[in-house]
């Protein structure tokens, strides 16, 4: 059937006229924009009394009738997809801190602190790279000038609370030492650390065994200008969907995709949708976890995937990565939702299925895209954080450089052979999911973006008392960088 009496027929039904020029556009559509376009202004216009598809309907539907052009390029700077090849075993666990060690260390050459860093080994005269008992460390020494401050780098392996002080065990690559924190502004900076993480400590010689800490420097965010876009193309951002749960919010999600696909000044201008993983429910994730699916196989769930997305405008490029409900490898860095899994989404031209962290560009806009599984780890251990506030979270992992920095914590992480884990270039936007609550919130001129959820609270949500909030798009003007949400609830 051609695309005209297609059209004509939806329209009938309905009691609609297409005005001719309407029409002219309509023809040359995709199957799948047609019926998605001329249904949803069907219904759009019949709330309005308005029984006629125009022009200015189909145009501000497909995105054609712009005031000012907009651009819509994106560039993938960064997938683990193909690039993992985990090593097992204690080797490839070594590998992965070295290269964490020598990334981080990278990241401060240029910086004034960059000079005075001296490996541990030369501070502490007994020492090894293989994690000695503390208890064999003879006094520290310092450097033969004797002035007292030294700066080391390295892994934090323990962080304990000693009586009034904190006390950090750090690692580089020659050795171990342990410095003793007092100082009550470099202790809040101690009782924060997250093991496994990089750190410059400024020392200098105390009284017992250990060093003192003087300061405790993270890699930080550099001070610096945010990219933008040249024209006013704008970003949605989401998450969490749970395809195949009988939680998922399909009625809001299909108002969502309508709403995109409508002739709204702000959706108009939307080209780019970034999605935080967890897009489906998957099978067997928990126990029991059959009894709340409406899909119960992947295949399902996928092919459903695939009935969401079809509603998204074909002009909308959709950047998917994977999270830990997704079909494929659950630890870190996770490769793209493996193609034997994708079904019809595999050859969908507008959707682009990544690993778990990526980096895209968009019109110049780098966005971070991370699921978030690390957040997990750290509302436990760090004082001050909640479920509630990701963005305070997603914040320390910006200062950290790294997305997922303690090992052997509930976050899976693959012994690979390179750290991709780190945060080697800075993003102007640093977008998580995971945790089913929205932020948006900045740190440093990176706006950072936690989208929600597309699922109903779960029963074990309710039991731990985590209240999701449900049913928001995150939307950014990639020009001005302003954000906002749309709500579907
Ligand atoms: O995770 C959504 C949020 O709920 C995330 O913060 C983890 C938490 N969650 C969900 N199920 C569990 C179990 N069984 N144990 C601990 N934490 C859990 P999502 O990835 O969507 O399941
Ligand atoms: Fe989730
Ligand atoms: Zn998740």
């Amino acid at each position: 059937m051609s695309n005209e009496s297609v059209a004509l027929g939806y329209a009938l039904k309905s009691g609609f006229q297409i005005h001719p020029a309407a029409m002219d556009v309509l023809k040359r559509a995709s199957p799948n924009d047609l019926k998605r376009v001329v249904q949803s202004l069907i219904k759009e216009n019949s709330k309005k009394r308005i029984y006629e598809i125009s022009l200015g309907d189909v145009e501000a539907a497909f995105g054609l009738s712009d005031d000012v052009p907009i651009n819509a390029e994106y560039e993938i700077l960064f997938d683990p997809t193909g690039r993992t090849a985990s090593s097992e075993g204690a080797d490839g666990y070594a590998a992965l801190f070295a290269s964490r060690f020598h990334k981080m260390r990278a990241l401060f050459a240029g910086r004034p602190e960059a000079k005075s860093i001296k490996p541990i080994a030369e501070v502490v005269p007994v020492g090894g790279a293989t994690r000695p008992d503390l208890k064999g460390f003879g006094q520290a020494q310092g450097p033969k000038d004797g002035s007292g401050d030294v700066l080391v780098c390295g892994l934090v392996t323990d962080r304990t609370l000693d009586g009034d002080s904190v006390r950090v065990v750090v690692e580089d690559t020659t050795g171990q030492m342990e410095v003793a924190v007092f100082d009550e502004k470099v202790k809040e900076v101690a009782e924060a650390l997250l093991i496994d993480q990089f750190v410059v400590i400024r020392t200098s010689r105390g009284r017992g065994r250990a060093r003192v800490a003087r300061e405790i420097i993270l890699p930080d965010v550099p001070d610096r200008e945010q990219a933008r876009s040249e024209t006013d193309a704008h970003a949605a951002f989401i998450s969490d969907l749970h395809v195949g749960s009988k939680l998922f919010m399909e009625e809001e999600f299909r108002e969502f995709a309508a709403w995109l696909s409508s002739a709204d000044q702000v959706a108009r201008k939307v080209r780019f949708l970034m999605i935080g993983g967890d897009v489906v429910d998957g099978v067997g994730i928990y126990p029991n976890q059959e009894k709340e699916l409406v899909q119960e196989t992947l295949e399902e769930q996928v092919a459903k995937l695939h009935e969401m997305l079809s509603l998204v405008p074909d002009h909308v490029e959709v950047f998917v990565i994977t999270g830990n409900h997704d079909p494929g490898r659950r630890a870190l860095p996770q490769p793209a939702i493996p193609e034997k899994y994708q079904g019809p989404l595999a050859s969908k031209s507008n959707v682009h299925m990544l690993g778990n962290p990526a980096m895209v560009s968009l019109n110049g806009v780098k966005v971070l895209m991370f699921h978030g599984q690390s957040i997990d780890d750290i509302v436990k251990t760090m004082p001050g954080v909640s479920y509630d506030q990701p963005t305070k979270i997603m914040k320390y992992l910006l200062m950290a450089r790294h997305v997922s920095p303690t090992y052997g914590a509930m976050t899976p992480i693959a012994p690979e052979s390179e750290d991709m884990l780190v945060m080697e270039e800075v993003p102007d936007v640093f977008q998580t999911g995971h945790v089913h609550c929205m932020g948006v919130d900045r740190y440093k001129n990176v706006l950072m973006i936690n989208a929600g959820t597309w699922q109903k609270q779960t029963a074990f949500q309710a039991g731990v008392g985590m209240n999701p909030t449900p049913g928001i798009g995150v939307v950014l003007n990639l020009r001005t960088l302003e954000a906002g949400q749309v709500y579907f609830t």
